[in-house]
């Protein structure tokens, strides 16, 4: 029976029952909804890219050293202010801002979020699936908030979240073992619970890399990835948000390995693996550097790289296992 949007609960209802009190007392629901309502001022830009001036790039060099597309900046005034204003976080530290953004120490504002509002920004003009991606830390104490105060393992994370716009725009909440996705319905412009206690599929269904960077991989890798294709279909978007979503509601694995050009990898650790990763164990997966548990990275500064394998516990297990046979 499909029930009316009416009957379907919103995400504020089940995140106020399933997170952890003490964060619910202290405010996550304030920051999650600050984070909802920065994801529909993207979703709707997305929808009307071309209609909305969103195509293109703003010639602007980020300190990524990426071209800034427009929707990125204006993803990035969408989810600073949203969050900046919402009363409850401390700081934040963003993918398109050099610098962290220190908005009060008061006992009252006990998150700290890193995020990257748009993720895959230059998929927006081809109309391919983007996302923006969150992980929440609560403070550990009342003193000054300072940069080392972002620079935790992402184990430290009380919860994560991502928001993917595709043919539907879904945002996926994590908090200790827990995972929940929420649709957003355009009629109402509330999100509202579609996916009920997410846990990855025990199948892997598909292997999820660029192998056009084949040629830039360790010998090791190539030889991990080789298994891979030898039991897997492969399933590339391009844009991590799409390609991680798929793999957790359908089983899978994602890498963005080092390689000898980029031997740190690609993708950013605060607020891009780090939460997913996150958002991965709490469904059952595993995400790993290839040598480590993402989630214990000690980092040492806000936009550092990682390589980044993600998704069925037991493959991440396997791929880690080929690599450390055949690096010896
Ligand atoms: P490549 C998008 O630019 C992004 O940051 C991620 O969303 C995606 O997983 C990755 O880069 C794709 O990189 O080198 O395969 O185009």
């Amino acid at each position: 029976m499909v029930m009316t949007d009416a009957a379907i609960p919103a995400l504020t209802d089940v995140v106020s029952q399933s997170a952890p009190a003490e964060l619910v007392a202290d405010g996550l629901l304030t920051v999650l909804e600050a984070i909802a309502a920065g994801a529909k001022r993207v979703d709707g830009l997305t929808r009307r890219a071309a209609l909305a001036g969103m195509l293109g790039d703003t010639g602007e060099t980020n300190v990524q050293g990426e071209i800034v597309q427009v929707l990125d900046a204006a993803g990035t005034d969408a989810f600073v202010s949203a969050l900046r204003d919402c009363g409850a976080v401390a700081a934040l530290a963003c993918e398109e801002l050099e610098e962290a953004v220190f908005v009060s120490d008061a006992a009252d504002h006990p998150y700290l979020v890193m995020f990257d509002p748009v993720d895959g920004s230059s998929n927006i003009d081809v109309a391919v699936t983007i996302g923006s991606i969150f992980a929440i830390y609560r403070r550990t104490d009342d003193a000054p908030v300072t940069d080392a105060a972002l620079l935790r393992p992402g184990r430290e994370q009380c919860a994560a979240a991502y928001v993917v716009y595709g043919s539907s725009t879904v945002m996926v909440v994590a908090t200790e073992g827990r995972v929940d996705g929420f649709t957003l319905d355009p009629a109402s412009g509330e999100f509202l619970h579609s996916h009920d206690q997410i846990q990855i599929p025990a199948k892997c269904a598909a292997y999820s890399v660029n192998e056009g960077n084949q040629g830039n991989w360790h010998p090791e890798m190539q030889a991990a990835v080789s298994a891979l294709r030898a039991d897997y279909g492969l399933r590339y978007v391009g844009s991590l948000v799409a390609d991680f979503h798929r793999d957790l509601l359908k089983g899978g694995i994602f890498l963005y390995p080092g390689d000898v050009k980029s031997p740190g990898g690609k993708l950013r650790l605060g607020y891009e693996a780090n939460p997913l990763c996150y958002v991965a164990e709490q469904a059952g997966g595993a995400g790993s550097t290839g040598t480590e548990r993402i989630l214990d990275v000690q980092p040492q500064q806000l936009h550092q790289r990682t390589p980044l394998i993600v998704g069925n516990a037991d493959v991440v297990e396997r791929v880690t296992t080929i690599l450390s046979e055949s690096a010896s």
